[in-house]
């Protein structure tokens, strides 16, 4: 790994959010791509902060300020992701359900739609049923886009996708699930319609199931 990338690594896992964003923005400088930065520097960075967090050896509020450092970096690095000039290729509502606060892979897959040429309408973290029903009724997106980061709020993509289903407009729709705890099986028992494991494959996917719906 570049010097430039590890100093990013170490300063994000100690939450220096100004230092990691003056970093960010000079390694661009340098030519690093966002993709090499992203990946290579924040992700792993953030990893290291959740097998330390896993272990007691942080805390909340460490984690916390690592998470706002991640958010701060990724907002420099959202213009560069992004393919500039592109015709919306349709539009997506995201969101992290309900009673869940975890936000970092929700944005990431927030860039990488957008990278895409998707429109994004996001709708924050703790995220109720009747928010997307709501959201859904006055935008009419292509695809909703749910992330989930807890075990136990889980559940509320099931209860996002019913709360779809009592209104009648769930086969309007084409639902993708992801976050940590989501399994490609848990997709299928709750009826939704794509999980991936991670923002860039769910962007792809995204992309390739609005291009399907639209041509059939
Ligand atoms: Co939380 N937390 N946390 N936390 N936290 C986890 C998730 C946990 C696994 C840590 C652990 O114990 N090992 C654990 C969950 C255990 C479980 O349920 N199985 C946990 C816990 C327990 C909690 C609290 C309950 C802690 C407490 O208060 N005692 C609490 C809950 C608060 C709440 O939500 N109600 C809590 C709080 C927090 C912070 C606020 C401190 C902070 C969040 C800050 C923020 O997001 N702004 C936080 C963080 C940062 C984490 C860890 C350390 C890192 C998560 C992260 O951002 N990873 C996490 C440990 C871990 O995940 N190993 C942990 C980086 C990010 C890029 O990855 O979000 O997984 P991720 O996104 C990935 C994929 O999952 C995927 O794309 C990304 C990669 O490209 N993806 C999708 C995500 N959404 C997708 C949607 C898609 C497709 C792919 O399609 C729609």
């Amino acid at each position: 790994m570049s010097a430039i990338l590890n100093e990013i690594s170490v300063n994000l896992q100690k939450g220096l959010a100004k230092v990691v964003k003056e970093l960010v923005t000079k390694a661009l400088e340098e030519k690093i791509s966002a993709k090499d930065i992203l990946e290579q520097s924040l992700i792993s960075a953030m990893d290291v902060v959740a097998e330390k967090f896993k272990n007691n050896e942080v805390y909340v509020p460490e984690v916390l300020i690592a998470a706002r450092a991640m958010n701060g970096a990724m907002e420099i690095l959202k213009p560069h992701l992004t393919e500039s000039g592109a015709q919306p290729v349709g539009k997506a509502l995201i969101g992290t359900v309900k009673g869940d606060l975890h936000d970092i892979g929700k944005n990431l897959v927030r860039m990488m739609f957008e990278g895409k040429g998707i429109e994004v309408i996001d709708l924050g973290v703790d995220v109720p049923p009747e928010k997307f029903i709501e959201a859904q009724k006055k935008e009419n997106a292509d695809v909703i886009a749910l992330s989930a980061l807890l075990t136990t709020t889980m559940g509320e993509m099931k209860n996002t996708i019913e709360a779809f289903v009592n209104e009648g407009i769930r086969d309007d729709v084409v639902i993708m699930v992801g976050g940590a705890p989501v399994t490609d099986e848990f997709c299928k028992s709750v009826g939704a319609d794509i999980y991936t494991a991670d923002a860039a494959s769910a962007a792809e996917e995204a992309k390739n199931a609005i291009l399907k719906r639209k041509a059939a």
